[in-house]
């Protein structure tokens, strides 16, 4: 079996935080185990499609992702989510919305050049252009986590080690 939690991914676009968390839900269904990923996706173009990038949305946004993903948690799943999540207050909001031992932070650390160079759908070129102001790493801030429960850098590990270095973590913390 498995315990229920909330796998908390932040970083920079780019990073690859829904890349790992896909593959990770993907290993955790290979192996009979519930998981299930809230990113930009499902829940920006739906729920929050209200939200956009200021400070107040962005902080809107992880309360509401937050409170998801406690009724995930509820109801026996284990729930990636992935998204930028940039200030580390809304971050500890939603730790504190769960059991102590529920709730892991992983930061997908990765640094803003290479996250630019990849610049998988060109928004960091528009950033730089002046076409989107308000961007991340550019003209916005990422504050980065202090005590993150795993830290995951993705421009030296591939995606099936990070996957491993996450299962390493669950399974030494008896969630797996
Ligand atoms: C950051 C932005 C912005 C701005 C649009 N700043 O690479 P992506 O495209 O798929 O990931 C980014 C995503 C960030 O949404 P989040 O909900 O994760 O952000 S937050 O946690 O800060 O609320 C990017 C796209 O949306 N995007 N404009 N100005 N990312």
């Amino acid at each position: 079996g498995h315990k229920s939690c909330i796998l908390w991914f932040t970083g920079l676009s780019g990073s690859g935080k829904s890349t790992i968390a896909n593959a990770l839900i993907r290993r955790l269904f290979e192996e009979g185990k519930q998981g299930y990923i809230l990113d930009g996706d499902n829940i920006r173009h739906g729920l929050n499609q209200d939200l956009g990038f200021s400070p107040e949305d962005r902080k809107e946004n992880i309360r509401r992702i937050g409170e998801v993903a406690k009724l995930f948690v509820d109801s026996g799943t284990i729930v990636a989510t992935a998204f930028i999540s940039p200030y580390r207050k809304d971050r500890d909001l939603v730790r504190q919305l769960v059991d102590k031992d529920e709730f892991l932070e992983v930061y997908v650390k990765c640094p803003l050049e290479v996250c630019e160079e990849r610049d998988p759908k060109g928004l960091y070129e528009k950033a730089r252009k002046g076409e989107i102001s308000s961007f991340t790493g550019i003209d916005a801030p990422y504050e980065e986590p202090v005590q993150p429960e795993i830290v995951i850098e993705s421009d030296k590990v591939s995606i099936e080690e990070a996957v491993n270095q996450i299962v390493t973590t669950l399974e030494e913390k008896q969630l797996l």
